[in-house]
């Protein structure tokens, strides 16, 4: 077994950044998939998973020699830029720290609803109302206005002129919607936005994690049946694989 353990699935947002960091950071990995929202064998709310990340929810990381796990995303990110040096996507400098961990923050209710406009598309049997669609389009609007007019206004990436964890986090939620995987949002009115969207497709590990969206494509049109997702994912479960 590796040293280190990713439980998830590759489709996930979350899940899709820490794995994103490790693939860069050349920081190798074992991935065991679990399936969120299930309370069965190999789910993310059995009580033998919640014994590891009590939130029940992907990702959570192990590390076998000592038992150590950890849950949220932003946690383990942190976690693993200082266990491992990671001093390009976390620098030292604690006001540098304090901006991306600041980002991080933000991060959870802006904008991380992009995965909503998914959710609602992959996920009928959740029945998510109009009313919720329209709360969320309403607050990723606001968030890409603050990523496109404050964040990225003056600066190549988020907080300066190199990609740190802020980064990996949000283009591992905000890619996902782009015309060359799901097309469910137009970002044309962001330029910088779209500006740094381009430079982030080119940080080392984007197309491997990136597969399950590559594969699923345009879904503004017609939902994909859950056949289609779960393939999805296998293909970026096995990119993962061969890869490691
Ligand atoms: N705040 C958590 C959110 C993780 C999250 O929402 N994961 C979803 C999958 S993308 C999940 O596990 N959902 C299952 C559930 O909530 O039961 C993090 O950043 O790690």
């Amino acid at each position: 077994m590796s040293d280190l353990v990713v439980y998830g699935v590759p489709f996930s947002q979350p899940v899709r950044a820490v794995v994103w960091a490790l693939l860069l950071k050349e920081q190798p990995f074992e991935m065991i998939l679990i399936n969120p929202g299930h309370s069965g064998e190999g789910g993310s709310r059995h009580p033998d998973y919640l014994a590891k990340n009590p939130g029940g929810t992907i990702p959570c990381i192990e590390e076998p020699e000592t038992g150590f796990t950890l849950g949220e995303a932003h946690a383990i990110l942190t976690y693993l830029a200082q266990k491992h040096g990671w001093t390009d996507l976390y620098p030292e400098s604690l006001q540098e720290r304090g901006r991306i961990d600041a980002y991080l923050h933000y991060h959870h209710r802006n904008v991380r609803e992009c995965s909503m406009l998914v959710a609602a598309k992959v996920r009928k049997d959740l029945n998510f109302s109009a009313d919720m669609q329209e709360q969320s389009r309403r607050s990723i609007a606001g968030a890409m206005k603050v990523l496109d007019q404050q964040y990225l206004a003056g600066s190549d990436y988020l907080l300066g002129d190199q990609p740190t964890l802020a980064d990996l986090a949000a283009c591992a939620e905000i890619a996902q919607l782009s015309p060359s995987f799901t097309n469910l949002y137009d970002f044309s009115s962001f330029p910088n936005l779209s500006r740094w969207l381009e430079s982030m497709a080119q940080v080392s590990g984007y197309d491997t994690v990136h597969i399950p969206l590559a594969t699923l494509g345009d879904i503004s049109e017609q939902a994909p049946s859950i056949e289609v997702l779960k393939a999805a994912n296998m293909q970026g479960f096995k990119a993962l694989k061969d890869s490691g």
